[in-house]
């Protein structure tokens, strides 16, 4: 952390009370807050490891934004590690600001050693969790940290006022350097080796060995309710989340207000952040209670099985007897690592608030009606090697067959200066080419195609896409990022997308909204959003293995007629290739 001296301390209450006391309400299109993210190597130990990490500002997990819906955003991003960087605010919609949405060869080409970029942008329409990472390799299982927008002044939540707001980001944790791990995976075609530990605020806990220093203590007082801003930043698992003795209300899911509803357990997927409330019990329970993490797995390969833990604990009340006494200790009971049934039950409970204040602004007509397989596949192992995927391939991930290969500069400056040739096809296909039962018996031949293909949209095009799972190397749960919009879930099943028979089913009244989404595991999800938002834009699954293989595509959203339909011309300080 950071030293705070009294000067700067005083100087930062006079900030505040100057942006609360003296700036009129009605002049609040928000303010400017700017940061300085210095990335740069810190030695930290967990499990009796230490590394040298790369870290923004030395800090893991990385500092903390708080905003307002309104504000605009300054990051100042140095670099000075040896690494390529680019940072990426995931769920922040960057209406018109593509240039700061952050993944490498995508939206810019990465800020280099010595280099600086500052990210500029500002909230538009939006309040919530959600959180910035790094976009480039497997950077951000070190270069994480939370995005809080709060509501603009004087806009309550839709909720009972927390007494507190406490963001708990789930992590992945490696002894040895992720970018060793992805890099001798890819060279072997082999699975990358798992993880060591899971981390809750950087912290794996006192289930592993050599940890119960490193555990994160949540203090709470008895009668109280707690805002949690859940965000799982792990790289390669979904989690399942649960308190010991303890109910919880979901009441937002990535930045977006949700019908509220009670649960003891959630699940959260890479990519996703949850908002819950905490109620805490109306007397000292002479307890504490363990706050516990495992994966939800549906895959074949191999991974991180172990449990994350962190404590909550009542503060004993003055004057009592409690503190002498030895408290006992609870544990959550968390589903079945393979448990399909709770996954699908959850989610299925999950509905947007749909408010005259927050509506659910479903597209009611589609123009484009897509359909995306999304899953494994192999591609071949070169002639002199030996290669440790399915029978002796390479592992590889793809979109409609097509395994995505970054480019060697970014694609939103190759599509603003009309020089997208020889850097991308803008003919992503539509559908599969070789339609297959996507969800039976695997074909013979598992090899993915590969190429820099795009889906291109007019401006306030409303699309319908339908993502199937693919059994080809077995069925697998894929959370599906889109960078740029949200969008809403209006379907989702088991087995073979028909189109025929599933849209009947579609809700279309108060689907969720949101920007990450689990294809359920040997099934489909149906998505509808409206391309109101110029500029190129990635979408991937966001377990990070999976992207890296190649499941990730662009969409290419064209400007509209209109000047607020227009991309903004790029920084003068952009990175160059
Ligand atoms: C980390 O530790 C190594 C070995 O002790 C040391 O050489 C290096 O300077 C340290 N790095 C940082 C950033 O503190
Ligand atoms: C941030 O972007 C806006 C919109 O493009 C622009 O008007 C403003 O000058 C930029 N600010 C800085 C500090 O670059
Ligand atoms: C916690 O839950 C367990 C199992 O349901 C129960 O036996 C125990 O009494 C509870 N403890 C507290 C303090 O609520
Ligand atoms: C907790 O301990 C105090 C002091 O020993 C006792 O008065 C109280 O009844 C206990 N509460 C519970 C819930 O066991
Ligand atoms: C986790 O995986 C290890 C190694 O495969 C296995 O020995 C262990 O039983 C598993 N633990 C759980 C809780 O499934
Ligand atoms: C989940 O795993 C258990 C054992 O770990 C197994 O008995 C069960 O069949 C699995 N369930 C599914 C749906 O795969
Ligand atoms: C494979 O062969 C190529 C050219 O023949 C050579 O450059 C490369 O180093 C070889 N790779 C391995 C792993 O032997
Ligand atoms: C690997 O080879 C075996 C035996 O030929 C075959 O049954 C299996 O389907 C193959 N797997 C893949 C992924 O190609
Ligand atoms: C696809 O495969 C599944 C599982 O084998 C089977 O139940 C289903 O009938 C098949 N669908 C078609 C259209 O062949
Ligand atoms: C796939 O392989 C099986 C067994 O070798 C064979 O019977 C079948 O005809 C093949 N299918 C296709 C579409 O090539
Ligand atoms: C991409 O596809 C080409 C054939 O179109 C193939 O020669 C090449 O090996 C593939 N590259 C990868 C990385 O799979
Ligand atoms: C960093 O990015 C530049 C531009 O794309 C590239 O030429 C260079 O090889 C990269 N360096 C590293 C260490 O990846
Ligand atoms: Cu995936």
């Amino acid at each position: 952390m950071g030293f705070v001296s009294p000067l700067q301390s005083f100087a930062l209450q006079a900030m505040l009370f100057f942006s609360m006391i003296f700036i009129p309400q009605h002049a609040l299109g928000g303010i400017t807050r700017h940061y300085h993210f210095e990335i740069k190597y810190q030695n930290v130990s967990r499990l009796c490891h230490t590394k040298t990490m790369v870290t923004v500002n030395g800090q893991f997990p990385g500092p903390r934004i708080v905003a307002r819906e309104g504000d605009r955003l300054l990051i100042k991003v140095v670099n000075n590690v040896q690494n390529n960087i680019s940072i990426h605010w995931h769920g922040i919609r960057q209406l018109q600001s593509g240039w700061a949405d952050g993944p490498a060869y995508v939206t810019q080409c990465p800020i280099q050693t010595g280099q600086s970029y500052t990210y500029n942008y500002t909230i538009v329409g939006q309040r919530g969790t959600l959180f910035w990472h790094a976009h480039i390799s497997w950077l951000r299982s070190t270069l994480y940290g939370p995005l809080v927008i709060l509501p603009k002044h004087g806009l309550p939540y839709p909720f009972t006022k927390p007494s507190r707001e406490v963001p708990i980001i789930f992590g992945e944790w490696w002894n040895a350097d992720p970018e060793a791990v992805i890099a001798q995976a890819l060279q072997t075609g082999g699975g990358p080796n798992v993880s060591d530990a899971y981390t809750i605020n950087g912290l794996p806990g006192p289930l592993y060995n050599c940890s119960a220093k490193d555990t994160f203590k949540l203090k709470v007082k008895p009668g109280k309710t707690y805002l949690l801003r859940l965000i799982n930043a792990v790289l390669n698992d979904e989690l399942f989340f649960s308190i010991a003795n303890h109910t919880l209300t979901v009441v937002e899911v990535d930045a977006i207000y949700v019908k509220p509803f009670e649960t003891d357990t959630i699940l959260i997927a890479p990519g996703q952040t949850t908002n819950v409330i905490l109620k805490t019990k109306s007397q000292y329970p002479n307890a504490t209670f363990l706050m516990s993490a495992r994966p939800y797995v549906t895959g074949l390969g191999t991974f991180d099985n172990s449990t994350v833990a962190g404590i909550l604990e009542y503060e004993v009340p003055p004057h009592s007897l409690s503190s002498m006494k030895k408290l006992s200790l609870f544990k959550p009971i968390l589903p079945a690592l393979n448990d399909t049934s709770f996954a699908t039950k959850f989610t299925n409970k999950l509905r947007s608030l749909a408010s005259s204040q927050f509506p659910a602004n479903v597209p009611q007509k589609v123009d484009r009606h897509l359909f995306f397989t999304v899953g494994l596949g192999t591609s071949p192992c070169q002639q002199n090697q030996t290669c440790q995927g399915p029978n002796g391939t390479k592992f590889a991930a793809s979109v409609n067959n097509v395994s995505f290969t970054m480019p060697t500069t970014a694609l939103l400056q190759s599509h603003f200066f009309g020089q997208s040739k020889g850097v991308y096809s803008p003919y992503f296909p539509i559908s599969p080419l070789i339609p297959f039962n996507y969800t039976g018996t695997p074909p013979n031949n598992t090899m993915v195609s590969n190429g820099t293909e795009l889906m291109v949209l007019p401006f306030n095009t409303s699309v319908e896409l339908v993502l199937q799972d693919t059994s080809i190397l077995g069925v697998e749960s894929h959370p599906l990022h889109l960078h740029g919009f949200n969008f809403f879930v209006v379907g989702q099943g088991f087995g073979n997308f028909d189109p025929n028979k599933d849209p009947s089913n579609f809700n279309l009244v108060d689907p969720v909204e949101r920007n990450t989404v689990g294809v359920p595991s040997g099934g489909w999800v149906a998505i509808r959003f409206l391309a109101d938002n110029p500029g190129v834009w990635f979408m991937h699954c966001h377990l990070e293995v999976h992207t890296s293989w190649g499941l990730k595509m662009a969409w290419v959203v064209l400007d509209g007629k209109l000047p607020h339909q227009k991309l903004f011309p790029p920084p003068t300080d952009l990175p160059k290739c």
